[in-house]
């Protein structure tokens, strides 16, 4: 059964009727431009076929009551709160997910009314593929359908819209300092493309992607590891790049060009120089990524997820023992490219492989976990999908 048939049949199970919408939003692998979006840069996501789906009713109070299906097959139900007291801090766990978008609907004058929620997704959670994200632009969308106001309706805010108003949650009110891309991802991802979003214009453009018509294929090995520090390292770079734009009196670090880069770093400390060089160079690998699928020339962009790898394992430091051994397996095994995706000590790395090579990359980075007996990782191949949307 499909997961949006499966969150109605859960929903009519749980409240005696069937939901009056269904909407849901997928998670994503980033091809590149790492750690650029808080940093005002590129990035070049794409959406992949696992998805978080939300069945949504009304209510006649002014509760919000949501329940997610878990792996152990039962529902969870989030901890009920009343739409008009929410405030950032409570609840916290799972719970601020749907109260932190409800709230941040209402901060922007889209108040939302009483719901019941059912949620079912199978985007893997601490795998660094956005779960997370694809499950509060799924609540967002559904909330928004029960004001009238879903995307394309009078009044709606824009797909740009929700992805900041989504950020907005999970910034203020689950209290994580992420960024725009993964919101962005879920939103506007569409089938067969990546999409190469500038984080300061906002501009999107969908450029089209289909490895396979070049004998090759993008593969997902999620390491299933997640280490402790992977908040605090994340919001630490993050602080180190702002600290660092105000060094160098720019905005963002965005504006400093690979040719500034020598005497930009000259001007820095130490401990910031290698996380401007990475923003900087990862910026202007994201171009040239761009640039080679423009032309067609996939294996082209193979080196530069190697470089960067390179660079967030080195300079921006925020890979781990698991990635590295994915990412090193990978290529030596027959991989054109491969890198840590997402914000890194633990989660998924891609790798662009020559589809004949399938199995034989795959084995060797089993083999290459169990030989120093790490978890076994999940594999998949990642095909480009379709954004979030309404199903029912
Ligand atoms: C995480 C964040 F949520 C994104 O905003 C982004 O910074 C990413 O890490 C690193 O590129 O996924």
């Amino acid at each position: 059964m499909t997961l949006p048939r499966r969150a109605a049949e859960l929903f009519a199970a749980e409240h005696g009727h069937a939901p009056s919408a269904v909407w849901s939003a997928p998670g994503r692998v980033n091809l590149i431009g790492e750690h650029t979006d808080y940093n005002d840069g590129f990035v070049l996501p794409m959406a992949i076929p696992h998805r978080v789906a939300v069945a949504v009713g009304p209510r006649e109070d002014r509760a919000l009551v949501a329940a997610t299906h878990g792996d152990d097959g039962e529902l969870h139900r989030a901890e009920q709160v009343v739409v008009d007291d929410l405030r950032p801090g409570s609840p916290t766990g799972w719970s601020a997910f749907p109260a932190g978008v409800a709230w941040a609907l209402g901060e922007a004058g889209h108040p939302v009314p009483g719901l019941d929620l059912v949620i079912v997704g199978d985007v893997p959670n601490g795998a660094g593929l956005s779960s997370s994200h694809a499950l509060q632009c799924a609540l967002a969308l559904a909330m928004l359908d029960q004001q009238g106001r879903a995307p394309g309706e009078p009044g709606a805010p824009s797909l740009a819209e929700i992805a900041r108003l989504v950020q907005r949650s999970e910034n203020d009110y689950v209290g994580a300092p992420t960024g725009l891309l993964d919101q962005t991802a879920s939103l506007r991802c569409v089938e067969s493309h990546v999409l190469f979003f500038d984080v300061r214009s906002g501009d999107a453009e969908q450029v089209p992607f289909d490895p396979r018509s070049a004998g090759l294929e993008l593969l997902v090995i999620d390491t299933r590891a997640q280490h402790s520090h992977s908040e605090s390292g994340y919001g630490e770079r993050r602080k180190g790049c702002e600290r660092a734009a105000e060094l160098l009196e720019v905005k963002a670090l965005r504006d400093i060009s690979q040719a500034q880069l020598p005497t930009a770093l000259e001007k820095l400390p130490d401990e910031l120089g290698p996380l401007v060089e990475h923003v900087v160079t990862e910026n202007e690998r994201v171009l040239s990524t761009v640039e080679l699928l423009r032309s067609g020339d996939y294996a082209g962009i193979g080196p530069l997820l190697n470089a960067s790898h390179t660079s967030l394992r080195d300079d921006y430091r925020v890979s781990c023992l698991e990635l590295d051994v994915a990412v090193e397996a990978a290529v030596q095994a027959g991989a054109l490219g491969a890198r840590m995706v997402g914000g890194g000590f633990g989660g998924s790395a891609i790798a662009l492989i020559p589809t004949a090579d399938r199995e034989r990359v795959e084995s060797a980075v089993r083999d290459a976990f169990a030989q120093r007996s790490l978890t076994e990782p999940r594999v998949f191949i990642a095909i480009p999908s379709a954004g979030a949307g309404r199903d029912l």
